[in-house]
């Protein structure tokens, strides 16, 4: 094998990660995604900003879960654990799933009833997880999954878990790295709020400065000889309307939103992400389910990105807040697309047209195309 194959974010990155030489390391060569600036989008709306799409969902389970699954898992199989349980609204059922597989361990995911995408369900069935139904949300499932994994012999992947936040910080590298720098602003939905915190991690330890959202190494972490930007960005945290903890400032209990994968209302990463946004001088907005649509659909016909509901509220939330003037002209927009589209084909199929439907006739076949040329 040549030195230059690329196998996963902890060889890249093993000088900035908790993992020594012994460690043996569960990847699946997530992390290195693509970097995509959009086009015909920012033209059409005559935006000033040069936008970039992080899109997360060209990861091995297809989203940005993996980052962090990689880590946690290799540090669970180190601490010797066979098994690794956490609660999901899908994508992180859907890379434990993989992940634990890959390791040879089990997995066990609680999953709320009926509302998590078909792509998800089928990961985690598919890679071997014993998936557990719960008649009860998310925030449900995050209590349980505590309370289990506290008695039982079962290591806790979910964002709690800081591994996972150390492995979804080096996006921001990723980012650094494609750029030359940081961006003026990075933007991301935010639901259980890991990952908003983990970006700043990223950015500040690349900055060399400290975080006041680093928990693992109580301010220890920033680099001294590893600098690879002059700035950080300012963090733009978008949430569903029916699910939007951080607009209320304070818990929801009825979460609801089409975007599934960010249906919560007790965010676990409360105290990080609020700390994010206010370091990085940035801001939380809500997107309605209607918005979060809208803007999905816009980004597959009008860039061919298709992102899953979740991710799009990125774009719906720049739609928002560029017209309002709230980023600063001629900015480095980054929009962390947090999942792929595919995960969740029922969205995406009763929002678009139906296929038409016609005998296997050439003139039949013919006159449509010439009525849609
Ligand atoms: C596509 O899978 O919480 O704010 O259990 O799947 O770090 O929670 C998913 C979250 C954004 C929100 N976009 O990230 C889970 C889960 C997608 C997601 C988020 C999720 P966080």
């Amino acid at each position: 094998m040549n030195n230059h194959h690329y196998t996963g974010l902890i060889n890249k990155y093993r000088n900035r990660l908790p993992v020594d030489d012994k460690t043996r390391i569960i990847s699946l060569n997530e992390g290195n995604t693509p970097l995509i600036q959009l086009k015909n989008l920012p033209n059409k709306l005559g935006w000033e900003h040069e936008i970039f799409c992080k899109f997360e969902g060209l990861n091995p389970t297809g989203s940005f879960k993996d980052r962090g699954m990689t880590m946690a898992v290799t540090k669970a199989v180190e601490s010797g654990a066979q098994a690794i349980i956490c609660a999901s609204t899908g994508n992180t059922s859907a890379a434990a799933a993989a992940y634990a597989a890959r390791a040879g361990i089990k997995s066990f995911v609680l999953i709320p009833e009926g509302k998590i995408a078909l792509g998800k369900l089928s990961q985690a069935m598919m890679h071997g997880a014993t998936v557990i139904q719960i008649k009860g949300n998310f925030d449900d499932g995050m209590r349980l999954v505590q309370e289990l994994s506290s008695t039982m012999p079962l290591n806790l992947v979910n964002s709690i878990n800081p591994y996972r936040l150390q492995g979804q910080k080096t996006i921001a590298f990723e980012v650094i790295e494609a750029l030359g720098d940081a961006p003026d602003y990075h933007v991301m939905p935010v639901g259980n709020a890991g990952n908003i915190s983990a970006h700043w991690i990223g950015y500040s330890e690349s900055a060399g400065q400290q975080c006041g959202s680093c928990n693992l190494c109580a301010g220890q972490c920033a680099f001294k000889d590893d600098v690879i930007s002059t700035k950080r960005p300012t963090l733009v945290g978008y949430q569903a309307s029916g699910a939007a903890p951080f607009l209320r400032n304070e818990m929801v209990d009825s979460p609801e939103t089409i975007a599934t994968a960010i249906r919560i209302g007790h965010p676990v990463s409360w105290d990080l992400a609020w700390a994010a946004q206010k370091e990085s001088t940035g801001w939380f907005e809500e997107c309605t389910d209607e918005e979060i649509l809208q803007a999905q659909k816009l980004l597959a016909e009008s860039e061919g990105i298709f992102c899953e509901p979740a991710s799009a509220i990125t774009i719906a939330g720049l739609l928002k807040d560029v017209e309002r003037g709230r980023y600063q002209k001629n900015s480095t927009i980054v929009c962390t697309l947090t999942g792929h589209g595919l995960k969740d084909p029922d969205t995406a199929i009763a929002q678009s047209e139906a296929p038409i439907v016609v005998e296997a006739k050439r003139d039949e076949i013919g006159a449509i195309i010439s009525h849609h040329l």
